[in-house]
């Protein structure tokens, strides 16, 4: 087993104080710093919009943050406006390690949305991560990060699909947790049997 360690966007605007704060963001970054010495490769994700993004509620008339919208290729939540490129709230949590092999980029179509590491949310645009794996020969992810019920969870699922050996550890992850979004990932995630630590 060759293994990696996915950091899914672990960015200042995800963090106490950003644009988009998770409850707890920033509490995992001294575990996340900790684990990554045990995998033979370490990847970090970065959500990297461009400004007026079609994710963001300031770009639809009479939308408000955690609103949803339809999109062409489905439901969409609408989020204040983060993580815009070049910003300091895309920027990573300044105490996050950064010695990792690969930086992959996502969200940064104007008109489509990317939780997702592998795919965007049409669920068949590709990131590159897949490629990028098979060819280490990595076929075993540990998941950490933000959000657990969104771009992890998403993340997990992807993985499991392409047949990787996937394991999200929750102590490495907090959640947005809006109307009952944890509960519903937390499900997802065990029937499609991600491990969950
Ligand atoms: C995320 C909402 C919007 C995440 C990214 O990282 O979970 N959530 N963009
Ligand atoms: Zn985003």
């Amino acid at each position: 087993m060759t293994k990696a360690l996915i950091v899914i966007d672990v960015q200042k605007d995800f963090c106490p104080g950003g644009a988009l704060a998770v409850p707890g963001g920033d509490e995992i970054v001294p575990v996340i710093n900790e684990m990554m010495a045990g995998f033979d490769a370490v990847i970090l994700t970065q959500d990297w919009h461009p400004s007026g993004h079609s994710s963001f509620a300031s770009s639809h008339v009479g939308k408000a943050p955690f609103e949803t919208t339809q999109m062409p290729y489905g439901t969409q939540v609408l989020w204040p406006e983060h993580c815009v490129q070049g910003t300091s709230g895309a920027a990573f949590h300044p105490d996050l390690r950064r010695d990792a092999d690969l930086i992959i980029r996502k969200g940064y179509r104007p008109h489509i949305d990317s939780y997702s590491a592998f795919f965007e949310n049409d669920q068949t645009t590709p990131t590159g991560l897949q490629g990028y794996l098979k060819d280490r020969g990595i076929n075993d992810l540990t998941m950490v990060g933000l959000a657990t019920d969104f771009c992890v969870a998403f993340s997990a699922l992807d993985a499991i699909r392409l047949e990787f050996a996937v394991r999200v550890e929750l102590a490495a992850c907090r959640a947005i947790d809006m109307d009952g979004s944890l509960n519903t990932a937390l499900k997802n995630m065990k029937n499609a049997e991600v491990s969950l630590g």
